[in-house]
């Protein structure tokens, strides 16, 4: 058995962290969750007046285990500079300048817990759309998150980002657009079957953050949407 462990933590109804990871031994729980606590308290979004830590029993062979995306930072001098790389990566993958700017709207707006599905042809998919789709049972590999914060590949952001954006790819998802809602982190990225690309100045100190995958127009959603949230993945 393997066990899966989850944290989200909100003051109201504003979301101020979350987190999660897979572990194989029942030894480890009370360490993480400890962790995660610890994580929640400290926030600077604020202090929380709701902690929720989630563990449920997974089976160890419905576990996928798959290699995290390349990863490579570009760097940008602005916002300007940063959404024009963003862009191009987007277009690269058959998403329309339309859809482009409607998804920065997205993420701009901020204040969602989980992410809009997008088709090609800019309709909304998900069924509750204030909360989006959050991707669940995802972690990283002790190894994968000593190589990204050792070699200062990404930071521990990246870490948690790499376990999202490596998992939708793999289930389909044509690209990935994400800002951090944390106000000082300004590194965003796109994701994509090429790679997760970092890019710097993805938004301004203070701005909302968000997440926005696009998928084909002929997408098999509910099914998406399941394995989103429930299929076991380690990435390693
Ligand atoms: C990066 O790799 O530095 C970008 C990470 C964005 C993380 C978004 C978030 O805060 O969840």
């Amino acid at each position: 058995m393997a066990f899966s462990i989850k944290m989200r933590a909100s003051k109201g109804d504003k979301h101020i962290s979350g987190a999660e990871t897979i572990v194989m031994e029942k030894e480890n729980i009370e360490n993480i969750a400890a962790n995660y606590i610890k994580r929640a308290l400290e926030h600077e979004l604020g202090a929380p007046d709701f902690i929720n830590i989630k563990i449920d029993k997974i089976n160890k062979k419905d576990i996928i285990y798959i290699d995290a995306l390349p990863i490579k930072t570009i760097n940008c001098k602005n916002k300007e500079d940063a959404r024009r790389v963003a862009k191009n990566l987007l277009k690269n993958e058959g998403i329309s300048d339309k859809l482009i700017e409607k998804s920065f709207k997205i993420i701009d707006d901020g204040g969602m817990r989980g992410a809009p599905i997008l088709n090609l042809q800019g309709q909304r998919l998900e069924p509750d759309k204030e909360r989006g789709v959050r991707v669940k049972n995802i972690s990283t590999t002790e190894g994968l998150k000593e190589e990204i914060l050792k070699n200062n590949i990404g930071t521990d952001r990246t870490v948690d980002a790499i376990a999202i954006a490596s998992k939708v790819i793999n289930l389909g998802v044509i690209a990935e657009l994400c800002t951090s809602d944390n106000k000082s982190y300004t590194t965003g990225y796109v994701a994509t079957k090429d790679g997760y690309f970092r890019i710097t100045n993805l938004k301004k100190e203070n701005e909302n953050g968000g997440r926005v995958f696009f998928v084909k127009n002929d997408a098999n959603i509910e099914d998406l949407i399941y394995k989103l949230e429930n299929k076991p993945y380690i990435i390693k």
